[in-house]
């Protein structure tokens, strides 16, 4: 790592011992700029480093609500605005028990250099609260997402902050979060992307995250002389992003035995049948062990790191954070995935990262393998600002164009700066350029 790097790493280590998943992020990005740095002297001068860590503004805010019962129940909302230098801030929103800054934090972070990748004019934020949708009525979630945008709506807007879905959050809650900020502020206007079609969203907005997840993967084999029909597939998680990609990857040719959520996983040696799951975890926000009921020949297993002892041969983590530690890591290699691609935010540790690389396994890291969501989301914009609707296959094109073009830059900034093959600092690299440029030439704000 360069001095310099280090040095920002080690104030942010001593500042944030409280933040693990921010520490653990930056440590990530930070530990492959060094040539970007040693070509740059003048970003030490201009203490882009250090600014590129602190965001821009935090808002932390309570949110009250009332329950089916009638009881004030009291939730914390959070909204990271890290860095505009190329456009307005854009990311999605999280509802789940263990959001705190550091995740949010860590989530923007990660964000900013994501959206570079995308090519398309969108700054990063992130943001959510620790309230957990889980077992709450419609009523419940919708008087939640009222008092959430009561807040949020004095520092959001289409030019200013742009927020969307993560765990937790998706139509439902867009379409409550939407409805309040337009009884407020008098606006109909794309102030959120992931919106319902009927008023403003983007056709292939649902399908984008895991179909672009696909569409990197497939681009990755390619490039390496392999390709995905045939290969048997794992996906963690069983929500949005896990649902599409076992869709488009199941169209490619490719088998998915085992899928889960965050009480366990199902195996399918027939290959997991997808309406299935869209059934119990769209229709019904049922749990992944249901499969089983409805499918003889599959089974299920209380815990979800054991998916990750099921051989295949190209791994899909899309749940959530740090799902995959070393030895997760280990035991895919020993039985031999080839490649694994990253749909959830940082699913893989740095030691399973680490393993991985070391391995020779084709490594997809999120901030490019699942940009296709917040592509989309960017494309969602286009459309409010222009008052056209594009058909479904115009946005999978494009979509498609930008995840190809998301590995090309990855893949040559990996040849050009770090090792070939190494899309992590490729994608850190690529991403970052662009957003170093852009603050350099506004000056230090
Ligand atoms: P959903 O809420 O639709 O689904 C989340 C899935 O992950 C569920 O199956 C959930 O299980 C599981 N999960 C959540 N938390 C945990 C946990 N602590 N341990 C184990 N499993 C867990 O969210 P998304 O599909 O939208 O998001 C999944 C990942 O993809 C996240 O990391 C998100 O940041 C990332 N992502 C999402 C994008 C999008 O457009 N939606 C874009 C880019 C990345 P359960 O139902 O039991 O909670
Ligand atoms: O992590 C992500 O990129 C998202 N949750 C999607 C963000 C967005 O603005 O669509």
């Amino acid at each position: 790592m360069s001095v310099y790097a280090q040095k920002v790493l080690d104030s942010l280590k001593t500042r944030y011992a409280d933040q693990p998943e921010f520490v653990q992020a930056a440590t990530e990005i930070l530990n492959t700029l060094q040539p970007v740095i040693e070509k740059h002297p003048e970003y030490e001068k201009a203490g882009l480093l250090e600014r590129y860590v602190e965001p821009e503004r935090i808002i932390i805010f309570r949110v009250p609500w009332i329950d089916d019962e009638g009881k004030v129940q009291v939730n914390r909302g959070y909204r990271v605005q890290f860095n505009s230098a190329i456009g307005p801030y854009k990311g999605g929103l999280r509802l789940h028990p263990s959001v705190n800054l550091s995740i949010i934090k860590f989530l923007g972070l990660e964000q900013i250099l994501k959206n570079s990748l995308t090519g398309l004019p969108i700054g990063g934020g992130k943001g959510g609260s620790d309230f957990d949708p889980k077992g709450k009525s419609d009523n419940e979630v919708m008087r939640f997402c009222q008092s959430f945008m009561t807040e949020l709506y004095r520092h959001i807007g289409k030019d200013v902050d742009v927020p969307a879905g993560d765990i937790g959050v998706g139509a439902r809650e867009i379409g409550y979060l939407y409805g309040q900020y337009k009884r407020i502020t008098g606006l109909y206007e794309g102030v959120l992307t992931g919106k319902g079609l009927t008023y403003g969203g983007s056709l292939a907005r649902t399908q984008a995250t895991g179909y672009g997840l696909c569409y990197f993967t497939e681009a990755m084999l390619k490039a390496n002389g392999q390709q995905i029909a045939g290969k048997t597939v794992v996906i963690s998680g069983s929500g949005n992003v896990a649902i599409y990609a076992n869709e488009k990857i199941t169209q490619m040719g490719a088998k998915v035995v085992a899928m889960s959520d965050s009480n366990g996983y199902v195996y399918d040696p027939n290959g997991i049948q997808l309406n299935v799951v869209k059934e119990i975890k769209e229709g019904r926000r049922g749990r992944i062990r249901e499969y089983v009921d409805a499918v003889p020949g599959a089974t299920y297993t209380e815990g979800c790191s054991g998916i990750w002892t099921i051989p295949c041969d190209i791994a899909l983590p899309c749940a959530t954070q740090n799902e995959i530690n070393g030895e997760s890591a280990e035991q895919l290699i020993k039985n031999g995935v080839m490649a694994v691609a990253e749909g959830a935010n940082m699913p893989s540790t740095l030691e399973a990262t680490a393993a991985f690389q070391k391995a020779g396994v084709l490594f997809g890291p999120a901030k490019a393998a699942n940009a296709g969501g917040v592509a989309v989301s960017a494309l969602e914009m286009s459309q409010n600002s222009l008052r056209l609707s594009w058909t479904f296959d115009e946005v999978d094109n494009r979509l498609k164009d930008i995840m190809n073009g998301i590995f090309s830059k990855v893949n040559a900034a990996a040849k050009e700066y770090a090792t070939e093959g190494d899309y992590v600092a490729g994608a850190n690299i690529a991403g970052f350029l662009k957003v170093a440029e852009a603050m350099m030439a506004q000056g230090a704000v």
